[in-house]
């Protein structure tokens, strides 16, 4: 199958070009290099380092002796869009390539409007490329299970079945997230749902959860094919920050009460649910949606698990809560789909936490202790962040 992986410079997208390339498909990757741009815009960077993309595709060349191609450019460049997917001609395209730190969209103005123009625009140039060049690519689209939010039932794989007034239909399930990023992936949603009925393009919109994990069985093979780990306020996630706060001794930072529940899942599933969905594609004018989790718990769960497990001394910290979100709320999300196609969850465990402190202590010195602690307040319009016209740097 021939894929193509946008975003593929990224956290997620490297290592899935990596996978879907060991299992002999033919892959290419495309980036602008925006997650490197901000980066430098946070002064911050990656916990383990990382080589340029074309570093990169060179030693998976000599490593596997296969080749990954790569297509250097900007998502909302449409003419390079188009010419991008009329080149690689793709039987699936997945699409990682947006702006994902929710504290990044709520920095001020420039940084949620930066953010959802990316993110949305960039989709519509892949779905108008599609249209035109050919409706039966497969679209596999990274969306996110904070589109749904935490509402008071259970949370369904992306449609309701709702009867009203003695009438029943079939609808998308109502979504209420909780950043102007989390807001960019609904637009989406609805974007690509509605290509699907007007087109009848094929796509799967993948719900996933807060990844967690540092390597796959292919970035470890060579120091030159690992891929970033984010501990910042800004871009880190949750258990990777309190993995990296854990080893460098400062406080595991639970926001609020902690009682906030997340879906989670290990980087190796979510490379393997790419593979799932990728050669399991959805049917002509089906916009499929899949939960993508494996296991879901409280962030107070969460540092807990990692304060027990850390050999050291490790204390938690509540801290006043940066966001605006609930933190008591009923929480039970499907996630069957991916399984019945043949995931095995890697569930979080001891030999996975105990992994992830090694990779954290080889890489501690890197480490900035300045840029832990939160610094985006939901509630500000305007905050002290050093730069606030983002995009600016973003859009170079
Ligand atoms: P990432 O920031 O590491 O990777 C995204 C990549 O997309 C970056 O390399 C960036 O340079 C590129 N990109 C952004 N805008 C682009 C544009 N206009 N043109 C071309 N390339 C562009 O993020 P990630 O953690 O790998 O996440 C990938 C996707 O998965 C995102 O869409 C994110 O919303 C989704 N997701 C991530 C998580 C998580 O916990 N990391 C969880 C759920 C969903
Ligand atoms: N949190 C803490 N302490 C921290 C960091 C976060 O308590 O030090 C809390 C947050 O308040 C939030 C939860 O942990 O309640 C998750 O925060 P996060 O930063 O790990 O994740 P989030 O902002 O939701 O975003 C991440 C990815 C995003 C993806 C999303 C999946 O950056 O791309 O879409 O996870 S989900 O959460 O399911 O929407």
């Amino acid at each position: 199958m021939r894929i193509l992986v946008l975003g593929g410079d990224g956290y997620l997208g490297w290592p899935t070009a990596l996978h879907l390339g060991a299992l002999g498909h033919d892959v290419a990757v495309n980036d602008n290099f925006a997650r490197r741009r901000y980066d430098e815009e946070m002064g911050v960077e990656s916990l383990v380092p990382i080589c340029t993309l074309e570093e990169r595709v060179t030693a998976w060349a000599e490593v596997s002796g296969n080749t990954i191609g790569s297509y250097v450019g900007d998502l909302c460049d449409a003419p390079f869009v188009h010419k991008m997917v009329g080149d690689f001609r793709p039987d699936t395209i997945v699409h990682f390539g947006e702006q994902r730190a929710a504290p990044y969209s709520m920095i001020d103005q420039a940084h949620c409007v930066y953010t959802q123009t990316n993110n949305i625009v960039g989709t519509l140039n892949v779905m108008y490329a599609i249209a035109d060049i050919d409706r039966d690519i497969h679209l596999v689209k990274l969306g996110t299970m904070g589109e749904y939010g935490t509402p008071n039932i259970d949370i369904e794989e992306g449609w309701l079945e709702v009867e009203h007034n003695g009438r029943r239909d079939r609808v998308l399930y109502p979504k209420r997230p909780g950043s102007f990023y989390h807001l960019s992936k609904v637009h989406d949603s609805h974007n690509i749902e509605f290509g699907c009925r007007i087109w009848g393009m094929r796509a799967t919109d993948l719900n996933q959860g807060v990844v967690y994990g540092a390597d796959t069985e292919q970035t470890k093979l060579d120091p030159r094919l690992a891929t970033r780990f984010d501990y910042d306020g800004v871009f880190g996630t949750v258990l990777n920050r309190m993995v990296i706060q854990a080893v460098l001794g400062h406080p595991l930072t639970v926001y609020g009460n902690g009682s906030q529940t997340r879906g989670l899942i290990n980087l190796v599933d979510t490379v393997e649910c790419i593979r799932l969905a990728s050669e399991n594609p959805a049917d002509r004018g089906e916009f499929r949606v899949f939960n993508q989790f494996t296991e879901h718990l409280s962030v107070r769960q969460i540092a807990e698990t990692i304060a027990e497990e850390y050999p050291g001394e490790a204390t938690i910290e509540m801290v006043d809560n940066p966001r605006v979100e609930a933190e008591d709320h009923y929480y039970n999300a499907k996630h069957t789909a991916l399984v019945d196609l043949g995931l095995k969850p890697t569930l979080l465990s001891m030999a996975l936490i105990d992994h992830l402190f090694e990779v954290v202590e080889r890489h501690k010195d890197r480490v900035d202790l300045a840029a832990i602690m939160p610094t985006v307040s939901w509630r500000a319009t305007t905050n002290e962040l050093p730069h606030t016209s983002a995009g600016a740097l973003a859009q170079t």
